[in-house]
C-alpha cells in the first residue's frame, strides 16, 4: 500500500497547559474524522499534517515527531483570517445554503490561499515518490492544485465533509473559479453523497465549461475521478463504550431522573445549520396539539459549544435559550419541565448511555454534510427499540431509508412524525431499526478508508491510454496553422455520437441545420476533401446528405459514394450467409427486451437498446454479445458492442480499409483529421499513421491523440478551424 499522508486543518491532538507545572501537554482529540483516520495513520506508518493549535515547545515537538504528526506552523493572524474568516464565514455558510450569512472578504481569501500554500510547502518537503496524499475538508480546497503544480510524484485524494451546494448557490462565491480549479488538482475527489458530487460536476461544467463523463473529468495533465463515499463511524468503539461500566452507571442515574417518561434526544453542535430553533418549534407544536405529551415526554437536547466567539453563534445561543425557557414556562410545572437543554460537551460513554435510553433520536438539521449522530444512535440502539426521526437535508438520510423523514421547515409535518415515533409499536421500531443497524455496522469507518484508498489507487490504472481532453478552442488553435498552410486536406468524420448527439430513436438523428452548414462550408472548398465515415446504412446516409457536397462512407467502410454521385459502390464482396440465423436470434432478444429493436443494413444487423429500461438493457446486451461470440465462431462476421447497440457485421469491411482506399484514390494529403467515438473508430485511429490528427469524442481509453468532451465541442472546433482557414 502507498504511504498515506493525511492532511487536515488540525492535527488529531490538542496542546494544553498543565495548571500545576505550567508545562505544555498533549492530549488526543476526539471526533468522527479523527477516530476514522487514526487506525489508518497508526497502522500505515504514514504522516498526519495539520495545524497544532499552539506553538509547540521542544518536548511537545519531540512527541509529535514520535507520533508521526507534522505541525504546520502559521502566523496567528493568517490562521484567524483563513479559519474564522474565509473557511467559516464564507465557505461554511454558503455551502450550507445560508447565503445571507456569507461574508466574502478578499483579504481573508488571500490568507486562505497563503495558508494552503504553507501546507503545500510542508508536504513538498516530506513527500516521497509513490505517497498517497489525502487532503480533508473545506479549509484546504486550493491545496490539491498547488500540490500538482509542484510536480510531485504522488497520488492526490480529497474528501469534503460538508455538502457541496447546487451550482446556483455555489456561483455566488467570488472565488468560485479558483476553488473549483483547486479541487481539480486531485486524482480523486470524494464527498458524502451522490447529490454533492453531481452538484460539483455541474458547477465544473457551468462555471469552467469542462465536461465530465461518468464521474471523470479529463484535464490536460491528468484525469479526476469524482465519487461518493459516505463516511462511516467506528462502530466497534461505540458498541464497546455503550456497554462500558461508566455508561452503565450513568444509564442507571438517567433512568431514575427520567422516570416513566419517553425520551426524545437531540445532539448537535450549536450551529445554525443544525436547525435547533425549528426543532424547538416542532416540539412546541406537538405539545400545543396534544398537551398530554407534556407530562409523558422529556426532550433532552445537548448542544455542543462551537465557534462561540462569532456573533451569529452567540445570537443563536441566546435565542435557543430564550425559546427553551418559554416552552418550559408554558408547558412545564414546578415538578416537570418538558425540555432539558444542556449546553455542554459530554464524554463518549455518557453520550452512548443517552443514545441507549432515548426512545426517539431527533436529528433535524436544515443542512448537514452527513450527520454522525444519526449513525451513532443506530449503532447504540442495538436492541432495535428506538426510533430515528431524520431530516431529509442530512446526507446520512440516503443510507437510512427506514427512518422517519422530515422536512424541518414543515413544522406540522415534523410534529406528526415525532408523534408517530413516540406512538410506534416495538415491533415496527425493531423492523425499521435493525436493517439500518446492520448497514451502519457493515459500512463502518474502516470500510470507508479502504474504499477511498482503493478508488484512489484505481485512478492510476484508468489514466493509462486515455488521451488528454481539450476544450474546443484550444484544439482548434493547435490544429489551425497546419490546416491553414495545407494545400490539400482530408477531414474524415464519424457521425453518431461524434458530429451528432445520440437520440432515443436512431432514425431521429437527422443532421441539424448547424451540422449541414458546417459540412457545406467544408464541402465547397477545393482544397479540402471531406467524408462522413459512418456505421449507418447507406440508404439513410444517402438521403440525409443528398444535397450536401461531401463524400460518404457507410456501414463502417462497406460502401462509398462521392459528392454528387448517384450510385453507391460496395468496397468488397457481399456475404450475407450468416444473416438469417443472427436475425432470428435478435428477434428473440427484441421479444424479451421491451423497447429494443433491430436495424437491418446490407452488410450488418444492429440491435439497439437505448430505449429499454437501463438495467435490463445492459444485462441483455452483455448476454447477447456472449451468445453471439460463441455461436458465430469461425463465421465471416464481427460482433461489436457500441453505445447502446450490439452490431454484427460482415468481416473485412472496415473504416480503416475504407480510409486506405480513399488515400489510394485521392491522396496524398498535407493535412489529415479523423474523428470518432467508438470501437470502429478505434480501428481507424490505430491504423492511420502518426501524422494524422486523431480526435476522440468523449472520455475513455483511446488510440486517438486528443479528445473533446462532446459532439458540440467537435462542431465548435470544426467551425473554428474553418474560420482559421478562411481568415
Ligand atoms: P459536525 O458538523 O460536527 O461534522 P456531526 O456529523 O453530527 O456534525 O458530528 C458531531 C460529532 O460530535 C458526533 O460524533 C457526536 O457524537 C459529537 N457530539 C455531538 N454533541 C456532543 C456532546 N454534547 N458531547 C460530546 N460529543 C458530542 C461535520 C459535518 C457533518 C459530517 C461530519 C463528518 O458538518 O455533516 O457528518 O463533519 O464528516
Amino acid at each position: 500500500m502507498r504511504r498515506p499522508i493525511l492532511v487536515a486543518n488540525r492535527l488529531p491532538v490538542t496542546i494544553g497547559v498543565d495548571p500545576d507545572t505550567g508545562q505544555q501537554t498533549l492530549t488526543h482529540s476526539v471526533g468522527g474524522l479523527v477516530t476514522g483516520l487514526r487506525p489508518l495513520h497508526e497502522s500505515s506508518g504514514g504522516l498526519w499534517v495539520g495545524y497544532p493549535g499552539a506553538e509547540p515547545d521542544e518536548d511537545v515537538r519531540r512527541q509529535l515527531t514520535e507520533h508521526n504528526l507534522v505541525p504546520v506552523e502559521l502566523d496567528p493572524q493568517d490562521y484567524e483570517d483563513y479559519y474564522e474568516g474565509y473557511s467559516n464565514d464564507a465557505i461554511w455558510p454558503l455551502f450550507h445554503y445560508f447565503t445571507e450569512f456569507g461574508s466574502f472578504v478578499p483579504e481573508q481569501f488571500e490568507a486562505y490561499r497563503r495558508v494552503n500554500q504553507r501546507f503545500a510547502d510542508v508536504i513538498c518537503d516530506l513527500a516521497e515518490p509513490g505517497d498517497a496524499v489525502w487532503v480533508h475538508d473545506y479549509h484546504l480546497m486550493l491545496l490539491p492544485r498547488m500540490l500538482r503544480d509542484r510536480g510531485l510524484d504522488v497520488r492526490i485524494g480529497f474528501f469534503l465533509h460538508i455538502p457541496f451546494p447546487a451550482d446556483e448557490t455555489f456561483r455566488i462565491l467570488p472565488q468560485r473559479v479558483e476553488i473549483l480549479r483547486g479541487l481539480l488538482g486531485a486524482d480523486l475527489i470524494s464527498m458524502h453523497t451522490y447529490d454533492y458530487t453531481y452538484n460539483y460536476l455541474r458547477s465544473v461544467r457551468r462555471i469552467l465549461g469542462i465536461e465530465s463523463q461518468a464521474g471523470t473529468v479529463r484535464m490536460r495533465d491528468h484525469n479526476v475521478r469524482v465519487e461518493a463515499h459516505p463516511l462511516g463511524i467506528d462502530t466497534a468503539e461505540f458498541q464497546e463504550k455503550a456497554y462500558s461500566q461508566n455508561a452503565e452507571r450513568f444509564l442507571t442515574q438517567l433512568k431514575r431522573t427520567i422516570g416513566d417518561r419517553q425520551v426524545i434526544l437531540g445532539v448537535d453542535r450549536l450551529d445554525y445549520t443544525k436547525g435547533l430553533l425549528l426543532k424547538l418549534q416542532a416540539f412546541e407544536r406537538l405539545l400545543e396539539r396534544s398537551p398530554r405529551w407534556a407530562e409523558r415526554v422529556l426532550f433532552m437536547q445537548l448542544a455542543v459549544p462551537t465557534r462561540a466567539g462569532i456573533d451569529t453563534y452567540q445570537d443563536l445561543k441566546s435565542e435557543v435559550e430564550r425559546r427553551v425557557s418559554e416552552i418550559n414556562g408554558i408547558y412545564g410545572s414546578p415538578l416537570l419541565s418538558p425540555i432539558n437543554y444542556l449546553y455542554q460537551t459530554v464524554t463518549q460513554e455518557e453520550l452512548c448511555a443517552l443514545y441507549r435510553v432515548a426512545d426517539v433520536c431527533f436529528v433535524s438539521p436544515v443542512r448537514d454534510g452527513l450527520n454522525l449522530v444519526a449513525k451513532e444512535y443506530v449503532v447504540c440502539r442495538d436492541d432495535g427499540g428506538g426510533a430515528l426521526v431524520i431530516s431529509e437535508f442530512a446526507g446520512a438520510v440516503s443510507e437510512l431509508g427506514e427512518a422517519l423523514r422530515v422536512n424541518p421547515w414543515d413544522i406540522e409535518g415534523t410534529a406528526d412524525q415525532l408523534e408517530r415515533a413516540l406512538e410506534m409499536s416495538l415491533g415496527e421500531r425493531h423492523e425499521r431499526m435493525m436493517p439500518m443497524h446492520s448497514r451502519v455496522i457493515q459500512n463502518d469507518v474502516h470500510r470507508w478508508v479502504r474504499d477511498f484508498m482503493s478508488s484512489l489507487e484505481a485512478t492510476e490504472t484508468e489514466q493509462t491510454g486515455s488521451p488528454p481532453m481539450l476544450e474546443s478552442s484550444i484544439l482548434a488553435e493547435s490544429l489551425a496553422s497546419d490546416f491553414r498552410t495545407a494545400d490539400t486536406s482530408l477531414v474524415m468524420l464519424d457521425y453518431d455520437g461524434s458530429l451528432r448527439e445520440f437520440v432515443d430513436r436512431y432514425e431521429d438523428a437527422v443532421p441539424t441545420k448547424e451540422i449541414l452548414g458546417i459540412l457545406h462550408e467544408y464541402g465547397q472548398r477545393d482544397d479540402v476533401k471531406i467524408f462522413i465515415n459512418s456505421g449507418r446504412d447507406h440508404q439513410t446516409l444517402g438521403e440525409w446528405f443528398d444535397d450536401c457536397p461531401i463524400d460518404l462512407i457507410a456501414e463502417h467502410g462497406a460502401w462509398m459514394k462521392g459528392a454528387g454521385e448517384k450510385e453507391w459502390r460496395l468496397l468488397g464482396v457481399l456475404d450475407t450467409s450468416w444473416k438469417s440465423d443472427v436475425l432470428g436470434l435478435l428477434e428473440d432478444y427484441v421479444n424479451r427486451t421491451p423497447g429494443s429493436r433491430i436495424e437491418e443494413k446490407e452488410t450488418a444487423l444492429a440491435w439497439h437498446y437505448r430505449q429499454t429500461e437501463e438495467t435490463l438493457g445492459n444485462w441483455q446486451a452483455l448476454e447477447l454479445v456472449s451468445v453471439l461470440e460463441n455461436s458465430l465462431r469461425g463465421q465471416p462476421v464481427q460482433v461489436l458492442h457500441g453505445a447502446k447497440v450490439v452490431e454484427i457485421r460482415q468481416q473485412g469491411l472496415t473504416k480503416a480499409r475504407a480510409y486506405d482506399l480513399v488515400i489510394d484514390r485521392f491522396g496524398p494529403f498535407d493535412f489529415e483529421l479523423a474523428t470518432g467515438d467508438d470501437r470502429t473508430d478505434e480501428d481507424l485511429f490505430v491504423h492511420v499513421g502518426t501524422n494524422v490528427h486523431t480526435v476522440k469524442i468523449g472520455s475513455g481509453n483511446s488510440a486517438a491523440k486528443v479528445a473533446v468532451a462532446s459532439p458540440r465541442s467537435l462542431r465548435e472546433m470544426l467551425a473554428a478551424l474553418l474560420r482559421a482557414k478562411a481568415g
